[in-house]
C-alpha cells in the first residue's frame, strides 16, 4: 500500500516537473511534494503502522525516491538558470556598433581664456599673480588709493554699498594696496591680479555693471615711464601680434601722477580707421600710470626711495577685440550656443 503510494508521488513528481519552466514553479514543487510537510513527510507518517519487517524495505524505499527527486529538481533547477542567463545575455547584447551617445564637455570661459592667457604673458615678464576680495573696505577701494571721502573722483566710479564702509570692489587696484602692505616696505614688488569687478555703470555693448580687469603694479628703485611703456608694449605685441603699436594719452588717476590711457593700433584696420575705432585707428584697452607718491607712502614705502608703475586693463574689451565680439552682454548671459564656440578640445 504505502510502495505504491511512494511510487506513485515518484511519478507525478516527475511527470509535473516536466512542465516546469520557472524557477518559482519548481521551488513550489518542492515544497509541496518533499518539503518539510510535503506530501512524502504525510506519506511517511504511516510507518508506524507497518511490520518489522516491512520497515526498513520501506525506508529504504523512500531514501531513494526522495534523493531521486530532489537530484532531478536540482538538475532541472540548473537548467533553468542557465536558461534564465542565456536570455538575459540575449537581451543585454550591446551592439558595438551603435554610434555613442556624445559626452557633454564643458569649456573655458572665453574670458577665462583671455585672462589665462594675459597671465602667462606677465608671468614670462617676471610678475607674479595676486588676489584680492571682491568684497572690499571704502579704506582699500578709495581712501589708500589716494580717494579720501567726498573726493569728487569718486564719481568716476559709483559702486555698489553693503554698508557705509564696504562695498563691492570698482576696479582691482585695493590689491596694490593690499599687496603692498604685505609686502612690508620690501622690494621687487610685481605683481598682476585678475578678477571681478563692479559699477553701478549703465549696461550696453561695451559696458556692463559687472566685468573683469586685471590690475599690474610693479615698484623697485628707478622704476621710470620707460619701463611701463616698454612692457605694456611687448604685452601688446605678444597679445595682438608683433605689429602692434601702443600710444600713451595724458589722463587723471588720483593713485597715479603722471596718469596715461593708453591705446592700441586697432586690431581690425591694423590703425587705418573703421567702425571698431570709430575711424580713429586706436582703440583704448587700460589706464596707467606712475603710482602716486601718498599712495607709496600710505602703504609703507618711502616715495623718495622708490618709485613704481601701475596699470588697470578690462580683459572684456580685450576678449571682444580678441574674437570679434560685437556686445559685451554675452559673456553674462550664459547663452551655450556663444559659449561653445570658445570650446578647445
Ligand atoms: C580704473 O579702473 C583704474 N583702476 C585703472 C588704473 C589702474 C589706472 C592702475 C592707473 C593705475 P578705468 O575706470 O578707466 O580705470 O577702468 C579700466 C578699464 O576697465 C577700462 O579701460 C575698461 O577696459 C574697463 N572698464 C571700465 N568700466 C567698464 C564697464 N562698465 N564695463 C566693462 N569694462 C569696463
Amino acid at each position: 500500500m504505502m510502495r505504491e503510494q511512494l511510487e506513485d508521488l515518484r511519478t507525478r513528481v516527475l511527470a509535473e516537473l516536466e512542465q516546469v519552466d520557472s524557477l518559482s514553479a519548481l521551488e513550489d514543487l518542492r515544497v509541496k511534494y518533499i518539503g518539510k510537510k510535503g506530501e512524502l513527510t504525510e506519506i511517511l507518517k504511516g510507518m508506524g503502522k507497518l511490520s518489522p519487517e516491512e520497515r526498513p524495505v520501506i525506508g529504504q524505499l523512500a531514501n531513494e525516491i526522495r534523493q531521486k527527486l530532489e537530484q532531478e529538481l536540482e538538475q532541472k533547477k540548473d537548467a533553468l538558470e542557465k536558461a534564465q542567463l542565456e536570455a538575459r545575455l540575449q537581451e543585454e547584447t550591446i551592439d558595438v556598433t551603435l554610434p555613442g551617445r556624445p559626452v557633454a564637455t564643458a569649456s573655458r570661459h572665453p574670458l577665462t581664456q583671455v585672462i589665462e592667457e594675459v597671465e602667462d604673458i606677465f608671468i614670462g615678464l617676471g610678475f607674479e599673480v595676486a588676489e584680492g576680495p571682491e568684497v572690499e573696505t571704502d579704506y582699500y577701494n578709495f581712501e589708500a588709493l589716494n580717494l579720501p571721502k567726498n573726493h569728487p573722483a569718486r564719481d568716476m566710479q559709483d559702486s555698489f554699498y553693503i554698508t557705509e564702509e564696504i562695498l563691492m570692489r570698482t576696479h582691482t587696484s585695493p590689491v596694490q594696496a593690499r599687496t603692498m602692505e604685505r609686502k612690508e616696505g620690501k622690494v621687487p614688488v610685481k605683481i598682476i591680479c585678475p578678477g571681478k569687478v563692479y559699477r553701478r555703470d549703465d549696461d550696453d555693448a561695451t559696458h556692463s555693471h559687472q566685468f573683469t580687469q586685471i590690475e599690474g603694479l610693479m615698484i623697485d628703485e628707478g622704476i621710470r615711464m620707460s619701463d611701463l611703456k616698454g612692457i605694456l608694449l611687448t604685452f601688446a605685441k605678444e597679445m595682438f601680434g608683433p605689429d602692434q603699436k601702443i600710444r600713451l594719452r595724458p589722463s587723471f588717476f588720483p593713485f597715479t601722477e603722471p596718469s596715461v590711457e593708453v591705446d592700441i593700433s586697432c586690431v581690425m584696420c591694423g590703425g587705418e580707421g573703421c567702425r571698431t575705432c570709430k575711424q580713429t585707428g586706436w582703440i583704448e584697452i587700460l589706464g596707467a600710470g606712475m603710482v602716486h607718491p601718498r599712495v607709496l607712502e600710505m602703504s609703507g614705502y618711502d616715495p623718495k626711495r622708490y618709485t613704481g608703475f601701475a596699470f588697470g586693463m578690462g580683459p572684456d574689451r580685450i576678449a571682444m577685440l580678441k574674437f570679434g565680439i560685437d556686445d559685451i552682454r554675452h559673456f553674462y548671459t550664459n547663452d551655450l550656443r556663444f559659449l561653445e564656440q570658445f570650446n578647445r578640445l
